[in-house]
């Protein structure tokens, strides 16, 4: 490690000090002086990395997952992004695991519930959709979608097309507490008790039913449709003005507290207009970007990334990021701001200055 990126210098060893260190490791214990700058780092040091996961070279292997195994066999058929720095570890940041999800025409997805919550933005295919609280929801390309912790849920797809979409969970941070739990539903399919839109109706629609109290920590909308939030970034788009690093960039909100959708996962949508260049930008939290429209360039840390629609990429905890467009850009994004703020943790920093 360079000295540059600790407060504190390790002190130098000795016979007598490596003899006291074993005798201390006997008894499960260790000298908090050899790892002082690690574990209390100047700044945050992660081994997450800069990465990308390109679309048109996943769909492939996603296709032939496809004939592999059913949905059925797979429980959930998703082939996980694994962060370069932390393969094995089913994550792609060190707080969020996201994973790209096949549903195939006629196939379902049995209902079951985990502690873990999960969002969904759908990416390609028509016609299937997801079961939350009795409520069936119809994907489209570019919907965000979500599933509440300890909500049972089923996916389906009764259309004629493969449909595939990114899944994002906090299983590192359940996991993180061992508070995971999951059962499932008697039910392979949940029965639906609800006409589709009823959640929309009920609480999109900057109304809540009379002294609505909240029933849980997230939001009571199971899905923000991308045709309406993409019309929003467009009027935005003409009234200006556009945030030197940002451009528009908008968070999802629980439309009941203001706050965000997910009491772990905050997510956001940002447009970049072609040619725009962005100022440097960093903030504690590893945020996953999902290209939902055109085409650009990230600088992350000391790495470029160009990116295509469709693609996802990584931005690790205090990595300064730089976005390029070079076409009319809508970018999705999650991370687990919503944990760092509620712990007085969050830091953002605008400029490239390390
Ligand atoms: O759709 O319920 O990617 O339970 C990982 C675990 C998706 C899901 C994942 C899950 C799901």
């Amino acid at each position: 490690m360079e000295i540059r990126s600790t407060f504190y210098v390790k002190p130098k060893s000795s016979p007598e000090r490596e003899d006291f260190n074993g005798r201390l490791a006997l008894k499960n214990a260790a000298p908090l002086w050899n790892v002082l700058g690690t574990i209390v780092p100047r700044e945050p040091q992660t081994r997450t990395v800069p990465a990308i996961w390109r679309y048109d070279e996943l769909r492939p292997l996603l296709m032939e997952a496809g004939r592999l195994i059913t949905a059925e066999e797979a429980e959930r058929r998703v082939v996980i992004l694994e962060n370069p720095g932390l393969r094995g570890e089913s994550r792609i940041t060190q707080s969020l695991y996201a994973g790209l999800q096949l549903i195939l025409p006629g196939e379902v997805a049995r209902t079951h519930r985990h502690t873990a919550a999960a969002l969904r933005l759908v990416i390609e295919g028509q016609g299937a959709y997801t079961a939350v609280d009795g409520e069936r929801t119809t994907m489209h390309p570019g919907d965000f979608i979500l599933t509440p912790s300890w909500a049972y849920h089923d996916h389906g797809n009764p259309g004629n097309t493969p449909v595939v979409w990114m899944d994002g969970l906090d299983i590192p941070i359940v996991n993180m507490f061992d508070s995971g739990f999951a059962e499932h539903h008697p039910d392979t399919m949940q029965p639906v008790s609800k006409d589709e839109g009823d959640s929309q109706s009920r609480y999109g629609s900057n109304l809540l039913p009379i002294e609505y109290t909240p029933q849980r920590k997230s939001s009571p909308l199971f899905a923000y449709p991308y045709a309406r939030s993409r019309e929003t970034l467009d009027r935005l788009h003409r009234g200006g003005p556009l945030h030197p690093s940002h451009g528009i960039k908008l968070q999802f909100a629980n439309p009941a507290t203001g706050g965000y959708p997910m009491p772990t996962i905050g997510a956001f949508l940002q447009f970049l207009p072609r040619g725009f260049r962005g100022l440097p930008y960093r903030s504690t939290d590893a945020t996953v970007f999902h290209v939902i429209e055109g085409c650009g360039n990230s600088q992350v840390g000391k790495t470029s990334l160009s990116w295509q629609a469709r693609d996802i990429f990584v931005v690790p905890s205090w990595n300064a990021v730089t976005h390029e467009a070079t076409e009319d850009v809508v970018l999705f994004s999650f991370s687990d701001r919503p944990v760092q703020k509620a712990l007085g943790l969050w830091r953002e920093l605008e400029g490239a200055t390390t």
